[in-house]
């Protein structure tokens, strides 16, 4: 089965996506996404000038030849926007393939090691006691696990907290906002934020929470510490990752486990972390970690070092990816827990999709291949918008770490 024609669909039903399609001479097709939060243009430029024209005429079932392809013959290796966009040829490919084969894609992965995909929601407040509000809303909706994020008072905003009676979304519509850092204030509150919800809501909730890289390795250790009376499921980017060796620092204090990864694009970001052991969850995903090909290698040696998945699952991951980590997760060995945000009802209608959630596990469902579709038609209604990520600085001024 050869590649015939390729197309690159920009849309935003809510906020961008970017989505690759590769059609087959036997008339069938693959999807594959191909969205960077901030930086979607780039990948666009870079499959449409240096990507599609390399791969028209290849045969669909090779995905280790095209991969290797796309990864050598760059020369620049690694890199967010090089492997997003080979991520993007990748999962259609494999789309594609279980498509022909008619199996749903987890059935080439290895087949099912679980029935059902544990995921983790977001519980995000103003303040500690709307926090107890949201977390009390999710354990309503079935989740057993649950992201705690609490904005800090006296602080003017937090990322990844929204303002009362919006939803948390990654972007913003127009240049990057500015947020107010205050490490000080952060480290005393989500202790205090942490005693508030076991009290509430007892042992048996599953709790996670997110420091979106800001510590330094030495405060990341005195919060990982003094959690560990709540028992948290993981810590995420406690530090920031660009040095895999400060995780080493955090372990030496510690018996909190701790996930990174979201922002890796390949398994150079983390062969020390998983080698060493130094992580408990890895978070790098299918669609910025190279696609399938390269995120079951990374995977695989996970397991060897008994290091779980934890992919991100936020919603500037297109339902594709959705689709593409819930086969991963229900056939990965090594499992340990999805990231679930669901996305905005139109998103859904833009990309209908086979996956389900249901008391707080989620199913990638039994179509063929990945079992999304996009519906051209509405995805054509919403052209690009350029949308950012927002930046942080301490109250001092100083532009401050992720
Ligand atoms: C977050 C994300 O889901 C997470 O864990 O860290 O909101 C992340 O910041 C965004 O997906 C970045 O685009
Ligand atoms: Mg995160």
């Amino acid at each position: 089965m050869k590649i015939t024609r390729t197309e690159v669909i920009v849309c935003s039903p809510t906020r961008n996506f970017v989505t690759l399609v590769v059609h087959s001479d036997q008339g069938i097709y693959g999807l594959g996404d191909a969205t960077l939060n901030g930086r979607e243009m780039a990948v666009v430029s870079y499959l449409e000038e240096h990507v599609i024209p390399c791969i028209t005429g290849r045969n669909v079932f090779d995905t280790e030849d095209v991969w290797q392809y796309l990864y050598k013959g760059a020369y620049w290796k690694r890199g967010p926007v090089t492997m997003t966009a080979i991520a993007a040829v990748d999962m259609a490919l494999w789309d594609l393939k279980a498509k022909a084969l008619n199996v749903p894609l987890y059935q080439l992965l290895g087949g099912k090691s679980r029935e059902r995909v544990l995921v983790y929601c977001h519980a995000n407040g103003i303040d500690p006691h709307h926090t107890l509000e949201e977390v009390e809303k999710h354990i309503e909706q079935g989740y057993k696990a649950i992201r705690v994020q609490s904005g800090i008072p006296g602080m003017s905003g937090t990322y990844g907290v929204a303002k009362k009676g919006e939803k948390y979304e990654p972007a913003a519509p127009g240049l990057p906002h500015e947020y107010e850092w205050n490490t000080e204030k952060y480290l005393s509150i989500v202790p205090r934020l942490f005693e508030m919800v076991r009290k509430k809501f007892g042992e048996e909730l599953l709790l996670l929470h997110d420091a979106h890289h800001r510590l330094s390795p030495i405060e990341a250790a005195r919060l990982a510490r003094e959690l560990e009376p709540y028992h948290l499921f993981w810590l995420e980017d406690p530090v920031s990752e660009e040095l895999q060796e400060s995780f080493r620092l955090l372990r030496r204090h510690t018996t909190t486990p701790i996930a990174v990864g979201e922002i890796f694009s390949s398994v150079y970001d983390c062969h020390l972390l998983i080698t060493e052991q130094l992580i408990d969850y890895l978070r790098m995903t299918v669609l910025h970690g190279g696609g399938i090909t390269h995120i079951l290698k990374t995977a695989h040696l996970a397991e060897i070092f008994n290091v779980r998945t934890g992919f991100h699952g936020a919603t500037d991951l297109s339902p594709v990816t959705m689709a593409a980590s819930l086969h991963l997760d229900l056939s990965l060995h090594n499992f340990g827990i999805q990231e679930y945000m669901p996305h905005e009802p139109l998103v859904n209608e833009v990309f209908p999709h086979a996956y389900t959630f249901k008391d707080g596990y989620m199913h990638p469902g039994d179509a063929s291949g990945l079992g999304v579709e996009i519906n051209r038609e509405l995805a054509g209604k919403y052209p690009y918008k350029p949308a950012y990520l927002p930046v942080n600085r301490r109250d001092d001024g100083t532009m401050w770490n992720w």
